[in-house]
This record gives C-alpha cells, structure tokens and sequence, in this order.
C-alpha cells in the first residue's frame, strides 16, 4: 500500500497546475473566463459538445431521434475544446453555468431554450419527440431508474477509476484500488440485468442505452483508459454481447464521430450540420432520407 506523508492543512488553498492531465482547465471558481459567443447554424437544434463518453450520448440521441425520421432532430454540432478551456467562454456559460459539454440550445420554438446535464438533454429530448423513453408507468420508471444510475455511476468511472489510473500524474495504489473495485461492481450489476434483459431497461433499446453505452459499453469494448485486461473486461459476457450489439447500430456509428477532434481525418466530424455531412466518411446515412 503506498506511504503517504501528505497531512492535509488546516485550509485549503488552490496550487495551480497540480500536475494532473487536466490541470489547465481545472480551478476552484466557476463562471466566464472571456467573452465568446457561440456559432450558430440554421438547424433547429445547436449541440455545443465534444466526443467523450458524455457528449457521444447526446449526438447518439439526436442520430437514432433522426433514423426514426423525427426531422425536428436536425442539429448543427459546434465542437467546445475544453483543453484549450473554450467551456469558460461567456457564449458557452450562458447555456451551460457548469462549464461542461454536452450543452443544448433549441431554437425551434419563439425563444431558445438552454438544457445542460447529459441526462436532462436525453430526457428533454425523449419527451419532446415522444421517443426512445416508455410512457407506461413501470417501463418509464425502470428506464429513468438506469437513466440515473448512469448519471450517478459513471462520475466513479471517470473522474475516479479513469483519473487515477490513466491521467493522474503519479499511480496512488490506494485511489486505483478503489475505484476498480467500484468499477467492477458497477460491470457486475450491469451484467446481471443484461444476462436476463436484452436491453438495459427491458426489452426495448430506450434512453438508458444511450447512456450507458459510451461508458460502460465503450469500456467493455475495450476504448476507456487502456484498462480492458486491468479490469479483465471480458469476464462481463452479457455487458460485451450488448455493448457490441449497440455498438452496430447506425446511429452509434454517425453519433460516434461528430464533434470528434484529434482523430484520422476519415474517423472524425468536428462540426455536423446535415446528415450529408456524413458521406465523406461512407457511414450509413438515417433510414428515412
Ligand atoms: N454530469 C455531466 C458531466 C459532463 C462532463 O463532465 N463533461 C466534461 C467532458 S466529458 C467536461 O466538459 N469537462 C470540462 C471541464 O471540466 O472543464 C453530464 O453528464 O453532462
């Protein structure tokens, strides 16, 4: 177990750039940093967003909302750099006083209105086109039950199993031991539904999919932090079964590339404001075009 000598302060003060990946963007405020106002296209929806595990859920959504032909769904997505800090720009805090992507304004109606957190933008979307979330009361409550448990969950993913074993600037056995424990009872509670449940709210693709996916999906597959073997991933046969499946899907594959950066020129949308944006990259194009 690792010896620390660190006795924390009486109060703490802030020590810009810890050394951490993310060091740069990270501080103890909240707010605007500059002015800079957001692009904005002729879609109805604006997606100001980047393709991590959260912002892949929304660009899913809107994908699958446009392959079940709800045209409403058309978006224009801006890509927000959050290394190069650009979350902090007043444009960007206007629609999101989190500083975090996904963030989304809908223009469709007299004036915008803003929704910020993954899991509102999948359920304000899913109400407003009446799709991809059951209406009968038992349904509605096991989807938003796995809606939640993702936002709850996926915070120890991330921010701690992820932090310390891939972006920390030294290896803490402690904070790794932890977090993999956690990481694998989460893979452990997914596998038990998805050994009895071909989806994880039930029999239908809904929502909780969507949310779930780019996380623990993208995990299995194999895509997060370098850990498959560490996590021994393919011990959850029921998680990979699902998580491939999933991953076939159309609308995963378009969702998957848009406001992507940093990846081979034919593996990434930075900006989307058309499905024929997608032909350059010979994906499937939705159904109902
Ligand atoms: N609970 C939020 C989490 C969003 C989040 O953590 N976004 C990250 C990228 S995956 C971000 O924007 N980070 C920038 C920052 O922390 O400054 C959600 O689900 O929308």
């Amino acid at each position: 177990m690792t010896d620390s000598t660190y006795t924390p302060p009486r109060v703490w003060t802030w020590t810009p750039g810890n050394g951490g990946r993310f060091a740069n963007i990270n501080r103890p405020v909240s707010g605007a940093t500059h002015d800079a106002a957001l692009p904005q296209g002729a879609q109805p929806l604006q997606l100001y967003s980047l393709a991590t595990p959260n912002g892949v859920k929304v660009t899913v959504m809107l994908e699958e909302l446009l392959e079940l032909g709800h045209a409403g769904a058309e978006y224009d997505a801006w890509p927000i750099r959050i290394g190069d800090g650009e979350q902090f720009g007043s444009g960007f805090v206007a629609v999101n006083p989190n500083s975090k992507i996904p963030a989304l304004l809908d223009c469709s109606g007299p004036e915008p209105i803003r929704v910020f957190e993954s899991g509102a933008i999948l359920m304000y979307l899913a109400e407003k086109f009446g799709a991809l979330l059951p209406t009968a009361a038992a349904a509605r409550a096991e989807c938003l039950s796995w809606l939640f448990w993702q936002m709850g969950s996926a915070p120890f993913l991330g921010g701690g199993f992820g932090h310390f074993y891939a972006y920390a600037p030294f290896k803490i056995e402690y904070a790794i031991d932890r977090y993999a424990m956690e990481t694998k009872r989460q893979l452990d509670v997914l596998d038990r539904r998805l050994a009895e449940h071909p989806y994880v709210a039930g029999d239908e693709y809904t929502v909780a999919d969507i949310a779930i996916w780019p996380w623990y999906g993208q995990l299995v597959l194999g895509r997060l932090y370098g850990a498959a073997e560490f996590l021994q991933v393919h011990e959850y046969r029921h998680v990979l079964r699902w998580a491939q499946a999933i991953d076939a899907r159309p609308a995963v594959r378009r969702g998957c590339v848009v406001n992507r950066l940093n990846a081979a020129e034919n593996e990434q949308l930075p900006q989307r404001h058309s499905a024929a944006d997608f032909v350059r990259l010979g994906l499937p194009l939705p159904a109902t075009r």
